[in-house]
């Protein structure tokens, strides 16, 4: 029976994560932890610092955790604010983790990578899954040091860590917080709300995007597949579909005509500048399986329905 860890649970990954874990393992077998509480979701809540090692290996020995989820981190636009912080909680918060499973505490550890371990020098379009990697954001030179941890703690250690590079992370049940994509989701509740959004990406800057319930499904199953499927051990890159400001604007007129978008481009923009536009996910679809459900029409569908009746 597997015993699950979500740490960071109450971000936007993790509410909807644990949601679906709950589903498959049984409520009761899901623990959310975060750094805070809320009174929204039925998983058993620990207030847990993943910094605090000690507090952590309490925890899962306390509740004979196998597989942890480690989500803890400042996303591109809040890390760039905060540099030494957003690194130390990226790569101590993995290590913690990791050493457990190094120690036969847990058995298994999900790890999120992102698009921003690329940088200025990767190439844009289709961007493979090796290639140079130099990435010039906080939050980037985290994911990059990160992931060559999780291929190290595997080979040395055996330890299995499994990651994905997530794109940008669109849905409609949380929201995101402090990032560079999180505008393609804040334009939605603006246009219902005021039919016109002030961007903070310029016109075409085009990034690669998803649909939350896809990024859900592709984290479940890469921690189902069998190990020996699991050929690379840095983070893989899946794709969902990729759009500007511009063109999600134009598919947003389609169900609400009279809605208008300015752009007022700040640093983000310049963080988006440095991401591919589209990337190629051979690999994932290879090596596990991986297949993208949602297309951007369906997406802007979903999004628009299910945020007007909440608004
Ligand atoms: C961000 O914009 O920082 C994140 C990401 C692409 O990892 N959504």
């Amino acid at each position: 029976m597997e015993r699950i860890l979500v740490i960071g649970a109450l971000g936007q990954v993790g509410r909807e994560l644990l949601e679906q874990l709950s589903n498959k393992f049984g409520v009761e077998n899901v623990i959310a932890a975060d750094i805070k509480q809320a009174d929204d979701i039925s998983n058993r809540q620990e207030i847990l610092d993943v910094l605090d090692a000690e507090a952590l290996r309490n925890l899962v020995k306390r509740e004979s955790i196998t597989q942890v989820y480690n989500l803890a981190a400042l996303l591109s636009a809040t890390a760039e604010k905060n540099i030494k912080f957003a690194w130390k909680l990226s790569i101590e918060g993995l290590f913690n983790v990791l050493d457990m499973a190094k120690d036969g505490l847990i058995n298994k550890i999900f790890w999120p990578s992102s698009i921003a371990v690329f940088g200025p020098t990767t190439p844009k379009d289709s961007t493979p899954q090796h290639t140079i990697i130099e990435p010039n954001t906080v939050y980037g030179i985290g994911k990059q040091a990160g992931e060559q941890w999780c291929n190290y703690y595997h080979q040395k250690f055996g330890v299995d860590v499994r990651s994905i590079r997530y794109p940008g992370l669109i849905g409609h049940k949380s929201l995101p917080g402090g990032g560079t994509t999180d505008y393609a989701v804040d334009i939605f509740y603006e246009a219902l709300k005021n039919s016109s959004y002030n961007c903070f990406l310029s016109s075409a800057a085009t990034l690669p995007m998803m649909y939350m319930e896809d990024a859900i499904r592709a984290t479940i199953d890469i921690m189902e597949a069998p190990s020996e499927n699991i050929k690379v051990r840095t983070s893989y890159n899946i794709a969902g579909f990729s759009f500007s400001p511009a063109e999600l604007a134009e598919k947003i007129k389609n169900h609400i005509p009279n809605f208008t978008i300015t752009y007022n481009p700040d640093f983000r923009d310049q963080i988006a500048a440095t991401w591919p536009s589209s990337i190629n996910d051979e690999a994932a679809k290879k090596d596990w399986g991986w297949q993208p459900k949602y297309t951007l029409d369906d997406l802007v569908e979903v999004m628009i329905t299910e945020i007007r009746k909440k608004i």
